[in-house]
């Protein structure tokens, strides 16, 4: 039963990502120079993420929508690195989380409204 309803929850996930994935967003216009820039900071962020977790998706679309070459950890597997890097962080494998670097510091950024919230910010 467990197992059924984990298969249902991850395809359920893949199909809400693939709708997600196939509407279009409105993607922000920058210069090459500009972009080049954005291109720079972004190299020091990354997501950790389950691929189907609405939230995640919802926090890839803002990715998109604001042309961000963000890296996606997957955090699902239970066995990875990236979940385990996530628990020590932050006790918990909650996702999305957000990983900035900066000044060599590493901050952990957690709920999708403030990762959003903190990208449209920065980059928007
Ligand atoms: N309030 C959080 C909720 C995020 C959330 O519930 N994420 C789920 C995945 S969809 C999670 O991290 N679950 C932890 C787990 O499955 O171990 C947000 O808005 O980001």
């Amino acid at each position: 039963m467990k197992l059924l309803l984990k298969a249902f929850r991850n395809g359920l996930g893949a199909i809400i990502a693939f709708v997600s994935w196939i509407i279009p967003v409105n993607k922000i216009k920058r210069s090459a120079k500009e972009q080049k820039k954005v291109d720079a900071q972004t190299v020091n962020i990354e997501m950790y993420q389950f691929f189907g977790c609405p939230f995640c998706i919802k926090a890839r679309r803002a990715i998109r929508r604001l042309d961000l070459k963000i890296i996606t950890q997957d955090a699902q597997n239970r066995q990875g690195a990236a979940r385990a890097e996530l628990i020590k962080a932050n006790g918990k494998p909650q996702v999305p989380c957000l990983k900035i670097i900066e000044n060599g510091k590493v901050e952990w950024m957690l709920e999708t409204a403030e990762i959003i919230a903190y990208l449209e910010k920065r980059f928007g």
